[in-house]
Parts: structure tokens; C-alpha cells; sequence
């Protein structure tokens, strides 16, 4: 048995990561008896809520969503205060699962896994980390998470800048006082986008410096009483079922008929109800609208028209409505006060695709046309090398020394997101290949996980001592994952869903984009049929 008090250095299974995902893997593998140590990188656990700290963090899934469903006790004790939980408020709640389960007692913190290598006769896995620890396991689980490796783009003198900086995604744990400064923030995405209105309020003057014009819609947010918490907790049996059948994740459907097949005004009602309700949802109020162009264009025009009557100035609004990717093919953003914060007089929006960076010196930002925006504090808003970025700094090693990250030179090859041809015994959960980032993570994860587990008491119970995907089963789940993104708008737009936004990524659309229940069914399906497309070893 693990517990608190003992490092073992040759276990059943390690897993990396302390998010959402690992937090659970830890809990349900121990749960079958099983000996588990963790690695995280940061001093606590969190994974992603842990690092982004930046004002503004908030959840776009509603909070009653993204909560474990793992334990009924769990789910009615836990009170969210906001319909969107705030980063402050969810990493309470990872702390609180973390103590309720006991599960800071199998992670080593504040250490980074360097290397996992495989022993080909033995099949085992040895882990190696940065604080010089070597550990083996039979199974190599990474929960390492999809937007956990930061992106800040080279811009030419960015080390002379005499200002601070900081990025989003790594944002100090005592908070940065920016109360008078003349703040730039660099990237409009969902990070920069929640940041801008509260970052306009500490600064003196705010500078936003948008490449691409992004979607947002507002969140609707308010805070949750009483009675509200107590419905949603009575009627949560009914609101995860809809959710694991549902396409993200959560129990809000699509509404019945395609954009054109109801009248003009009930399609008005529709988007309306939709902007109501708030955020990212907005993209899925017509089942045709992230497939058809002109179903896309019909949900786009009524966005545009409600954001222009948010923006004061429309020379503004038109940097702020972007043209050059249908609504909903990067995550719509879900905001607080983006387009309002537009309006005041000591904010300025510089479009860059008009005037770009040409280099960062020790007064500011330069751009294109020579002028300089001097500045004391500059934010990065620049995003993640998504979802194999993590995996890419670890030295991982399958058969004949072969490297992940060589492996997947041209984009990631999995089977169902979960396995690799190569890697026996080696499990990449919530990562590129699987929904998690098109849809509720916390639900992801307890997919990933549950199957997970079910599939190690398959190999314990069948005598089996690994399991391995096999190539051709890769190749299938690679071509499905393209296929099913092709037969959508997603890859008309420059997304990290594609890698776009890392100078030489390959070009590939990393999730499975046919939905969390679908998913579900085709996973249930292959343990129901032996593990096919694996080779039980
Ligand atoms: O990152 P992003 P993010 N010069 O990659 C710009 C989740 N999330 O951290 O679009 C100038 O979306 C870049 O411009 P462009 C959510 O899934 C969720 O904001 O490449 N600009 C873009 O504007 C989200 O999708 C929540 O032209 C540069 C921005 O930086 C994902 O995380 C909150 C540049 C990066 O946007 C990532 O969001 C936060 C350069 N050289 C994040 N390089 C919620 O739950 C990049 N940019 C609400």
C-alpha cells in the first residue's frame, strides 16, 4: 500500500500530473489496490489551475459541470458560488478533493519527470526526474494535460524590456501589482480576452495588441443561491446522464432543427436565448452550424450585430469582429466585460495584422510604422503549445529507444487518444487523439480514467502482463480523427486545435472531434470487444 509517509521506488503505476485528470487517476487506481506514485511540476496540486493565476481566470464550462461526478457524497457537499467558478474558487475544490481523498500523499511535488524509458523485457517503465529520483512502474500513466506547456513567440529584444512580464499561463502565485503602470498585453485568445477588463482597471493605461480578432460571447455569470445550488444538486442523476451522452460534456443540446429549417424569427429567438445563456455555448445552438458555412454565417451575423452594440466606436468593432475564420472553430471565448472595457478612454486597441510588433525594447513595444508604445508591464496572453507540447519536453522511450516526440514529428499517433503502437503500457489520458479539450475535461478525465481501470483488472484477471496498441489500429484512429475533423468548418481556421499557432508545427487537427458520448461508445465498444486493436501481451 502507498501512503503518505513512503516513497517506493518501484511501484504498479506512475502517473504524471496532479490536474484534474492525474487527481483521479491517483484515487481510482489505488482504489483497486493498486501501488501509485505521482509527479507534478508545480508545489501543489491544480495542473492548469494551478499556473493560471492571471486576473480574470475563470472556468467557460458552467461550475456545476465541471466538478467530479466520481462521488455523490462529493458532488452534495461541494457549494460553487458562481455559475462560472473562478480559478481562485477551483483550485479550492481540487485542494478540497485532495484532501478528502487523500491523494497529496502519493505525489512528490515541485519535481518535473525528465525521462520514462521502457524495459523491453520486462515491459516496465523507468521514470527519471529532475530531482535525480529514478522509479519503476508497470504502467507509465501521463495526465500531463493539453494546454500545459506555455507559447511565448520569439519577438525580436523581448529580453531588453526594462518592464515586467509575465505570461498567463504562469502567472506569480502572489499576484502582480499592476495599480498605475502602463500595462501592453500581447494575444486575445480566451486567457487575454478574461484578463483585458480587469487588467484595464489596476492599469493606468491598458495597450491590447490583437493579431487575430477572436470570438467572444459574454458569460451570463452570476452568483448562485441557495436555491439554485439545491436544484442543481437534486437534479444532478439527470444532468450528468445528458452529459455523457451529450457532444461536450455538458447537458445543453443543440437546438432540434437545422438554422434554416425554422422560420427567421425563431431562429433569432434561438440565438438570442443562446447569448443569454452565455459563452462558449453559443456556438453549438444549431446542430448544422460548426459543419455548414452558411448555417455559420447566419449565427456569425447575429453575433456581429450584438457586439457592435456593445462597442461605442465602430472603427473599433471592426478590428474587434473577425473575418477570417467561421464562428466557433477556435473556442469561443466566455468573457466578462471584453468588448465594454473597449469603450474607456484609457484603453487602446493596436490591430496588429495592420501594424505589426516589429521588436520589443527596454521602453516598450515598436511597431511596424515606428511608433512606440512605452510601457512598464507587459502580459502574455500567447497560449500553449497545445496538446503534445507537455508530452514533447519528456524524454519518453518505447521499443528500440524510439523517441514519442520523433514519433509524432508529423502529429500525434494514438489509438483513441489512450495508447501508442510502440509504447506497451504507457497511457497518454485526456491528450491529443480524445475530446478532453473539445468538451467538459472533468468528464474526460472520469471516462479515461474509469476505462483505464477497467482494463488493468482485464489484464490482471486474464493473466496478461501488458497491453499495446497496435500500428494499424493507430493508423485507423489517426485517419478517423482527420476524417471527422475534415467533415467540419473546424480546419478552416488557425487554431492550436491544428498546432497553427506554433511557428513549425505540422498542421494537424489533434482532437477527436465526434463528440464526448460517441467517443464514449466507441471506447465502451473496444473493452467490450477484448481490447481490439490493442495486443494483449
Ligand atoms: O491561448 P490562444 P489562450 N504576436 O492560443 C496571440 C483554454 N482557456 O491562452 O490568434 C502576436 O487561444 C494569438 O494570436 P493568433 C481555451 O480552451 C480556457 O488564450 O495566433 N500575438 C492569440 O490571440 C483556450 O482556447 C479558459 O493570431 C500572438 C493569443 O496570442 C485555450 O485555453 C481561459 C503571437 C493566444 O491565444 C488557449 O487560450 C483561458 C505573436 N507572435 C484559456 N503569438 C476558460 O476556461 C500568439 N499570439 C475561459
Amino acid at each position: 500500500m502507498n501512503d503518505s509517509t513512503t516513497t517506493p521506488t518501484d511501484v504498479d503505476v506512475i502517473v504524471v500530473g496532479a490536474g484534474v485528470t492525474g487527481l483521479y487517476a491517483v484515487h481510482r487506481l489505488r482504489g483497486l489496490g493498486l501501488r501509485v506514485r505521482g509527479f507534478e511540476r508545480g508545489d501543489d496540486v491544480g495542473g492548469v489551475w494551478y499556473w493560471n493565476r492571471y486576473p480574470g481566470a475563470r472556468c467557460d464550462v458552467e461550475s456545476v459541470d465541471y466538478s467530479y461526478s466520481f462521488d455523490e457524497e462529493l458532488q452534495q457537499e461541494w457549494d460553487w458560488s458562481e455559475k462560472y467558478a473562478t480559478q481562485p474558487e477551483i483550485i479550492r475544490y481540487l485542494g478540497h478533493v485532495a484532501d478528502r481523498f487523500d491523494l497529496r500523499g502519493a505525489y512528490s511535488f515541485a519535481t518535473s519527470v525528465r525521462s520514462a524509458e521502457l524495459d523491453e523485457e520486462t515491459l516496465t517503465w523507468t521514470v527519471r526526474t529532475d530531482r535525480g529520483e529514478t522509479v519503476t512502474a508497470r504502467f507509465c500513466v501521463f495526465a500531463v494535460g493539453c494546454l500545459s506547456a506555455t507559447h511565448r513567440p520569439d519577438i525580436p529584444g523581448a529580453g531588453e524590456f526594462a518592464g515586467v512580464t509575465h505570461h498567463t499561463g504562469a502567472w506569480p502565485h502572489g499576484g502582480v501589482d499592476l495599480t498605475g503602470l502602463r500595462v501592453g498585453v500581447i494575444g486575445t485568445g480566451s486567457s487575454g480576452i478574461q484578463a483585458v477588463p480587469l487588467l484595464a482597471e489596476q492599469a493606468a493605461h491598458l495597450t491590447v495588441f490583437q493579431r487575430s480578432a477572436n470570438y467572444s460571447v459574454p458569460a451570463g455569470n452570476r452568483p448562485l443561491d441557495e436555491e439554485t445550488r439545491a436544484a442543481q444538486k437534486s437534479g444532478y442523476a439527470e444532468r450528468r446522464r445528458l452529459a455523457r451522452l451529450s457532444g461536450g460534456g455538458s447537458p445543453h443540446q443543440a437546438h432540434p432543427s437545422g438554422t434554416f429549417e425554422v422560420s427567421e424569427e425563431e431562429r433569432r429567438a434561438a440565438f438570442e436565448e443562446r447569448w443569454r445563456l452565455g459563452g462558449v455555448l453559443y456556438s453549438k445552438t444549431f446542430p448544422d452550424q460548426l459543419t455548414d458555412l452558411a448555417a455559420n454565417g447566419a449565427a456569425r451575423a447575429f453575433w456581429e450585430e450584438k457586439v457592435r452594440g456593445l462597442v461605442a466606436d465602430p472603427a473599433v468593432a471592426d478590428l474587434l469582429i473577425p473575418t477570417d475564420h467561421p464562428i466557433g472553430t477556435k473556442r469561443i471565448v466566455t468573457d466578462s466585460d471584453y468588448y465594454e472595457t473597449f469603450n474607456r478612454p484609457d484603453v487602446r486597441l493596436v490591430g496588429l495584422r495592420e501594424n505589426p510588433i516589429e521588436r520589443i525594447e527596454r521602453r516598450g513595444v515598436v511597431l511596424a510604422d515606428g511608433t512606440l508604445v512605452e510601457l512598464d508591464a507587459l502580459v502574455f496572453a500567447t497560449g500553449f503549445d497545445a496538446m503534445t507540447g507537455a508530452l514533447d519536453r519528456i524524454e519518453v522511450r518505447g521499443r528500440g529507444g524510439r523517441l514519442l516526440r520523433d514519433d509524432w514529428a508529423a502529429g500525434p499517433r494514438t489509438y483513441l487518444g489512450l495508447g501508442v503502437d510502440g509504447f506497451p503500457n504507457l497511457f497518454s489520458l485526456t491528450g491529443a487523439g480524445s475530446p478532453s479539450v473539445m468538451a467538459n475535461v472533468v468528464l474526460c478525465a472520469e471516462q479515461h480514467v474509469d476505462w483505464l481501470a477497467a482494463c488493468l483488472r482485464h489484464l490482471d484477471a486474464h493473466g496478461h502482463r501488458a497491453i499495446e496498441a497496435r500500428q494499424d489500429a493507430v493508423e485507423k484512429w489517426v485517419a478517423e480523427c482527420r476524417d471527422r475533423a475534415a467533415a467540419t468548418l473546424f480546419p478552416a481556421a488557425d487554431s492550436w486545435y491544428l498546432g497553427a499557432n506554433i511557428p513549425g508545427k505540422p498542421r494537424v487537427f489533434m482532437p477527436f472531434i465526434g463528440g464526448f458520448g460517441v467517443y464514449g461508445e466507441i471506447l465502451a465498444g473496444v473493452a467490450e470487444n477484448g481490447y481490439e486493436g490493442f495486443d494483449l501481451i
